[in-house]
């Protein structure tokens, strides 16, 4: 596949340019382990004139545009992502190692949020304020200035258009640092905003290493908002940079989403998406629902149906397209091997495994699905992300108990309930600490219109939905006195 000339360069200014410090990173495929192409390694200095053209942006044509035109150029955008998609698909597939149908759907999500975005762009209404006589108080909401998305490696295009879309809907100009393992769809979408005629400067995409163009971006004098989802250590040292200025950001840090299963469940409903929810990209979702909580007067019957589902799960190349793909990269290989290693060690019964393709790359990233239980509810397995296809479970005696468990981590991304019962359904979702509950369902889809973020140290503040608008905007209270 050709990936063409704009992917060893950085997008700054409506210009495809070299990194200052003329150096590159290789691209791996993961489903193979060899090294497919390379970025540019950006440094201090390229996020120092991304930030310089991003505030002529602000001052030139970006900054006079109405919110219709902006709304118009990033539908357009979404037009031609969709256009692309195919080319797209391939290139987020072979850069990420997911297979071919979740790329496609990951592609066709980003697509929708600049749909989204761009449709919402002129229905961000303001307010009037009733207030003393002779006074005329109107609230209205403008762009913050420069915005950093520091974007991670699971969900890259999704990601893309979930932190930027938004962003520039309200008029701010946007800073993109994609993930050194993943930068292949970002700058791809560059090249689309371009020949969208985006305004140059509005959307600024700079490669390279987290600790360095990351840090460098997080921690720039300039920066008047930082939108970042990644590792809770990162996410901890970027709200530290942003307490010295200070500006506002918003971290999404991931999760250990419960599944909570009561004895009055519609199992065939609930078992394939419950099965679904932990293999997804191979366990590599901040949404994982990766601890299932199955009530104990049907834990032996609804674990033994869950199991038949997860032997027959399967890991190979995005090619191949099964149920899941290889990892990312070694270092993710490593951390979820040593968990399963460590679980096994602990002596936490395997109760069912899917399996690694035989035809899959020998040199891939693979590990097969895997279900572990009962898992006490204080081991590692049981409260720190995996970030794998590990699923660890645990029984419950009441719904008391089932609530204590879902809220014993540190954790509040996402939570699952299942049940018939109306009443119960309402009493566990507003019990569990979460920054979204399903009932009966769980993912559903993109999601694009439904805010989601998390509590507790799942971060905070607020993205997809009319909500984030509201996250990368600044409102302003104007107050008029028109009396004598
Ligand atoms: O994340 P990092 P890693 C979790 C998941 C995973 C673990 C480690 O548990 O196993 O984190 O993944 C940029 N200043 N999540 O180490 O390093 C980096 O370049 C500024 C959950 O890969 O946090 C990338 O763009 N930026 C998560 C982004 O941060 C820095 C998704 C995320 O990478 C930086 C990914 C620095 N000093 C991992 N260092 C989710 N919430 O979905 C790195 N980066």
């Amino acid at each position: 596949m050709k990936t063409g000339n704009y992917v060893k360069k950085l997008y700054i200014g409506g210009q495809w340019v070299d990194a200052a410090g003329q150096q590159t990173l290789p691209v791996i495929n993961p489903s193979t382990g060899a090294i497919f192409d390379h970025v540019a390694r950006g440094s201090q200095e390229d996020i120092n004139d991304a930030i310089a053209a991003a505030r002529g942006a602000l001052q030139g044509a970006w900054g006079q545009t109405t919110a219709l035109q902006r709304g118009r150029w990033l539908t357009q955008l979404g037009q031609k992502i969709l256009e692309n998609l195919g080319t797209l698909t391939e290139l987020e597939a072979k850069d990420t190692g997911k297979p071919l149908a979740t790329a496609r759907n990951d592609v066709t999500v980003l697509a929708r949020y600049f749909e989204f975005y761009g449709t919402a762009a002129d229905k961000v209404h303001g307010e009037v304020i009733p207030f003393e006589r002779d006074y005329a108080v109107t609230l209205m909401r403008e762009p913050l200035g420069i915005t950093a998305h520091i974007i991670p490696w699971n969900y890259p295009a999704q990601m893309i258009g979930r932190s930027v879309a938004p962003a520039l809907a309200m008029g701010n100009a946007t800073i993109l640092k994609p993930a050194e393992d993943t930068c292949l769809s970002a700058l791809f979408v560059a090249s689309l905003a371009q020949q969208v005629g985006l305004p140059d400067g509005a959307f600024n995409v700079v490669t390279g290493l987290g600790e360095e163009v990351g840090a460098a971006l997080a921690s720039h004098p300039e920066i008047d908002f930082i939108s970042f989802t990644g590792s809770n250590e990162v996410g901890t040292a970027i709200q530290k940079a942003c307490a010295h200025r200070p500006v506002k950001c918003v971290l999404e840090l991931g999760g250990k989403s419960p599944q909570i299963v009561f004895e009055d469940v519609n199992a065939d409903r609930a078992i394939p998406i419950i099965a679904r929810a932990i293999v997804q990209n191979a366990g590599q979702t901040c949404t994982a629902g990766s601890r299932l909580l199955v009530q104990k007067s049907i834990y032996e019957d609804f674990v033994a149906r869950l199991a038949e589902v997860f032997k027959k799960l399967q890991a190979g190349s995005y090619d191949m397209d099964l149920d899941c793909g290889p990892l990312m990269n070694q270092k993710q290989l490593q951390r979820v091997e040593n968990y399963i290693q460590q679980a096994k060690d602990a002596g936490i019964p395997v109760i069912a495994q899917g399996r690694i393709h035989p035809e899959a790359p020998k040199s891939g990233f693979y590990v097969a699905p895997i279900m572990f239980g009962p898992v006490p509810t204080q081991d590692p397995l049981a409260l720190e992300e995996v970030f794998g296809p590990v699923l660890s479970v645990m029984a419950f005696e009441d719904e008391a108990d089932a609530i204590r468990i879902a809220n014993a981590t540190d954790y509040g991304l996402v939570a699952g309930v299942w049940t018939e019962n109306g009443a119960r359904q309402q009493r566990v979702a507003r019990a569990v600490r979460a920054g979204q509950i399903f009932i009966n369902a769980y993912g559903a889809g993109g999601g694009v219109e439904l805010p989601f973020g998390g509590t507790k140290r799942s971060g905070h503040g607020r993205e997809k939905g009319l909500l984030a608008l509201e996250e990368v905007s600044s409102p302003k209270t104007v107050v008029h006195y028109f009396g004598e």
